[in-house]
C-alpha cells in the first residue's frame, strides 16, 4: 500500500449535467487524498471504447458507450494511501440499489445505467486508464499539508 498510489476517478455525464461534480471531488479532498490531474472533456466513442475495452463483449457495451458519449465527462487523478481501493468504496457498489448510504452512489443515484461517476478497479488498471485520459501527465506538487495526512 503506497503513498504514491494512484487512481482515475471520473464524473460520468449525469453527475456533470445533475452538478454533482463538487460533491464528488468533495468527498476525495475530504478523506485526505490528493488531486493531481483534473479536466472536462467531451469523450469520442472511440476513446471510450478504449477505457471500457474488457466490456466490449457485454450486452450493455453499446448503451454504456452511448451513455459516456451524451456530454462531458471529469476526469481527475487522486494519490494517496490505497487510493484504489478506498476510491471504490467511496465511490459504492455498481447498482447504486445496493450501495450503502454515506457512499456517493448510495446518495446520488438509482440505477445502474445511470450510476455517476467510475473508479479504477485495479492499480494496474489504474495505471493504464490514467494514461490513456491524461497523456500529457499528472502534476507533481508537493502539499504542505501533506506531512499531517500521510504521516
Ligand atoms: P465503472 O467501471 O464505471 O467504475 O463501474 P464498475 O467497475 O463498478 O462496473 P463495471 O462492471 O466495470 O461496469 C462499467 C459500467 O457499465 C455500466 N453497466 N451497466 N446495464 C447493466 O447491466 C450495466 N452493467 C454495468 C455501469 O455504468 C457501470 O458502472
Amino acid at each position: 500500500m503506497s503513498v504514491q498510489e494512484r487512481t482515475y476517478i471520473m464524473v460520468k455525464p449525469d453527475g456533470v449535467q445533475r452538478g454533482l461534480v463538487g460533491k464528488i471531488i468533495t468527498r476525495f479532498e475530504e478523506r485526505g487524498y490528493k488531486l493531481i490531474a483534473l479536466k472536462l472533456v467531451q469523450a469520442t466513442p472511440e476513446h471510450l471504447e478504449k477505457h471500457y475495452a474488457d466490456l466490449s463483449a457485454r450486452p450493455f457495451f453499446p448503451g454504456l458507450i452511448k451513455y459516456m458519449a451524451s456530454g462531458p465527462v471529469v476526469g481527475m487523478v487522486w494519490q494517496g494511501l490505497d487510493a484504489v481501493k478506498t476510491g471504490r468504496a467511496i465511490l459504492g457498489t455498481t447498482n447504486p440499489l445496493q450501495s450503502p448510504i454515506g457512499t456517493i452512489r448510495g446518495d446520488f443515484c438509482l440505477a445502474t445505467g445511470r450510476n455517476i461517476c467510475h473508479g479504477s478497479d485495479t492499480v494496474e488498471n489504474a495505471e493504464k486508464e490514467i494514461t490513456l485520459w491524461f497523456p500529457e501527465g499528472v502534476a507533481q506538487w508537493t502539499s504542505a499539508l501533506e506531512t499531517w495526512v500521510f504521516e
